[in-house]
């Protein structure tokens, strides 16, 4: 290893001992200045274009919007972190093929928005998670985050308890931080969007990363289809989901459907893609016949 991954394996263990100790961590100025500045400013457009949120989750004085591997190039690098994906691969690796990207959303909490209900960003899946992590988000600051302006509210050790949304607001931590700063959490921590009692915008960027095998919060194929997708480089098509997960899974014709990128023309055989495991029962199966 080089002294340079020596710093960041380093770093991704402490980091990991604060995810699974307290359901989140938070790294301060992991990007520079400028790189936050030119996503700030490629998403300024459509945070214009773009509607208040229309909703007692998503608020009232909230704006929201997604596909921001288009609206944002520069985000491709927020997305794509290696600090982030180390962490991510820690938690979800283990549990499935390979991790995917859940959502990315940009939202902006205006002045005057009331605190979100307390929640946990693993709702939508109505499954008994028996204490796996099915989700890990990273939400970065584009903006300084305060008490005052909107910083996130976490409950810290509530990934270890079931979801009660009346728990005791006086245990709150506000995820207070720089912009350029990322907060990371578990799907499993209670959180909410904090209110905005000042008088400016709190804006801030959410990547979403999950299992491989669930269904993603936002629809990949649509934000990127296969058009799109092609013109992105292959670690950002793999995140999406133009990859197959194994044993079989999200095939498209029988292939992986990475194979819409390569100039070759169907119809194809259906073509197995097992995990080393599966192979090896199967060929264990035949062997006892
Ligand atoms: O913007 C935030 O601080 C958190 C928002 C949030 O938790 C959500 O919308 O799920
Ligand atoms: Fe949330």
């Amino acid at each position: 290893m080089t002294e340079m991954s020596n710093i960041r394996a380093g770093q991704t263990l402490t980091a990991l001992d604060h995810l699974h100790a307290q359901g989140y961590v938070i790294l301060k100025h992991v990007v520079s200045q400028p790189v936050i500045d030119r996503v700030a400013a490629e998403l300024e457009p459509w945070f214009a274009a773009t509607p208040r949120c229309q909703g007692d989750f998503y608020g009232w004085r909230t704006t929201r919007f997604g596909s921001l591997l288009n609206k944002s190039p520069t985000s491709r690098q927020l997305i794509l972190h290696e600090l982030m994906l180390d962490l991510i691969n820690a938690v979800l690796g283990p549990h499935c093929d390979h991790y995917q990207l859940n959502l990315t959303q940009a939202v902006r909490i205006h002045p005057g928005e009331r605190q979100q209900v307390p929640h946990r960003d693993e709702e939508m899946w109505p499954c008994r998670k028996d204490g796996v992590e099915h989700l890990i988000n990273v939400i970065w600051a584009l903006d300084d985050f305060t008490a005052e302006n909107g910083a996130t509210c976490l409950w810290p050790g509530s990934q270890l308890h079931d979801l009660d949304r009346s728990i005791d607001p006086t245990e709150i931590v506000m995820a207070e931080m720089p912009r350029g700063s990322a907060l990371v959490f578990l799907g499993s921590l209670t959180h909410c969007g904090g209110a905005n009692r000042s008088p400016h915008p709190r804006t801030g960027l959410i990547a979403s990363y999950c299992l491989g095998w669930l269904r993603q919060y936002e629809n990949q194929y649509l934000a990127y289809p296969p058009a799109i997708a092609q013109t992105f480089p292959e670690a950002l098509r793999d995140l999406i989901g133009y990859r197959i997960h194994r044993p079989n899974l999200g095939g498209y014709e029988g292939q992986d459907p990475a194979m819409l990128f390569k100039a070759t023309q169907g119809p194809w055989p259906a073509r197995d893609a097992l995990s080393e495991t599966t192979r090896r029962e199967i060929e264990a199966y035949y062997q006892s016949q």
